[in-house]
């Protein structure tokens, strides 16, 4: 059993779509939480104007029956508010009124590489669909993800630790879950109150300059089973998986797993989590600079992963381009934007997270009902004594 996730829609037409399929029976799901992922990912100091105009919720069209799953797949539907400005130029059917195509390429988007490979001629073919505003639909089904974890007992967090040169300090231990209880309160979702100043200031400072700024975020799962993905074949490996989920992201350049790029410049015996045993605790770690991950497995101790995200491609003062149909030089497409989106970015790594643990379960412990699964969850943890860990 495995769990797919495909998202259809474009930024500015009638709405996005997501498809869910693979969860059990009988998982309860709860309207309010999906609510506020779908508002916590609209957060965060530096959007632009698009967000106030979007407000939005997900809307479940199949696969629940009175908050519950039925074994089915699920759709869930997310209307973009902006439409309505849009009619004309997004509509999907002819219109009578000439819309004119975009043809300037903006460097660091799809635009150019999209017009080419697809054989179009207006940028705005391609740019719809590669706008970061389809992880709208990738927070509504990580929503469901989310919500089939909380039933074996997993919860996933993210913060903010870096927007431009704006860095919080390293931490020796991963934070624990309560760490993240006003996170979303923050106006980057950072949790060092003295950092997020700093980085705030920094957004405004180079916003008014024209800058558009990039970041990393950090998504921590906690209550996870040792034993998720696997060492015997590289498409199973679970470090594998969650890099292409976070890599997937709109602007995201970069994964780490644990201490990845700190690791690396590390000796061998400065690098590893070494292993202790006690009655009371069971096996046990003191350090966790493998992130949660050995052999493409999980641990058991949390997860932890980074996403580097480049600044966004639409700039205020736009960059040198050429136009694509005179092939004269010119400036880069200039649109409305959003000065940074890493807060965001990093409530759109929950989803992507939450979905890949969601279907390492999903592989490992099948089940039709909810209850199948955690009955063989529980059998799996019997038989090899594990014992949960405190978040
Ligand atoms: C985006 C450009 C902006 C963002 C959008 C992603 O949209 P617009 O062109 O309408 O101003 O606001 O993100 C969202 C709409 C969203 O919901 O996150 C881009 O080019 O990727």
């Amino acid at each position: 059993m495995t769990l797919r996730l495909i998202t259809a829609g474009e930024s500015h037409g009638p709405g996005l779509t997501c498809v869910v399929e693979g969860l059990p029976a009988g998982l309860e799901l709860d309207r309010d939480a999906m609510d506020r992922d779908m508002a916590r990912r609209q957060l965060g100091h530096g959007r632009g104007g698009r967000m106030k105009i979007e407000k939005d919720r997900a809307d479940v069209t199949s696969g629940v029956r009175h908050g519950k799953t039925m074994g089915g797949p699920i759709a869930l539907s997310v209307a973009n508010r902006d439409y309505q400005n849009w009619e004309e130029r997004m509509n999907p059917w002819p219109v009578e009124k000439e819309v004119p195509e975009v043809h300037l390429p903006r460097p660091g988007h799809a635009d150019l590489v999209g017009v080419w490979k697809y054989g179009l001629s207006d940028v705005r073919n391609v740019l719809e669909r590669a706008s970061a505003r389809e992880t709208a639909a990738r927070v509504a089904g990580g929503a469901l993800a989310r919500a089939f974890l909380a039933a074996v007992g997993v919860e996933v967090r993210s913060h903010v630790v870096q927007i431009g040169s704006v860095q919080a300090p390293e931490r020796d231990l991963a934070p624990s879950l309560s760490d993240f209880d006003g996170v979303d309160d923050d106006p980057v979702r950072c949790l060092d109150p003295e950092v997020s100043r700093q980085m705030v200031e920094h957004i405004n400072v180079q916003r008014k300059a024209n800058q558009s700024l990039g970041g990393v975020f950090e998504v921590v799962a906690y209550g996870l089973v040792p034993g998720l993905g696997s060492h015997i074949s590289w498409e199973e490996r679970l470090d594998g998986r969650l890099a292409h989920a976070i890599c997937s992201i709109q602007a995201v350049k970069g994964v780490a797993i644990g201490d990845a790029w700190d690791v690396a410049g590390r000796p061998g015996s400065e690098a590893h989590d070494e292993i202790f045993y006690d009655d009371e605790r069971g096996y046990f770690r003191e350090t966790n600079h493998a992130g949660g991950l050995e052999g493409g497995m999980t641990t058991g101790e949390p997860l932890l992963v980074r996403g580097a995200m480049k600044p966004l491609p639409t700039l205020t003062r736009p960059l040198r381009s050429v136009d694509i149909s005179t092939r004269e030089p010119s400036q880069a497409l200039r649109e409305r934007t959003d000065s940074t989106t890493v807060p965001a970015a990093g409530v759109v790594g929950e989803a992507m997270v939450a979905f890949v643990l969601a279907d390492a379960y999903r592989r490992k412990f099948g089940g039709d009902h909810i209850d199948d699964v955690r009955a063989a969850i529980a059998r799996y943890r019997e038989r090899i004594g594990w014992k949960p860990r405190q978040a």
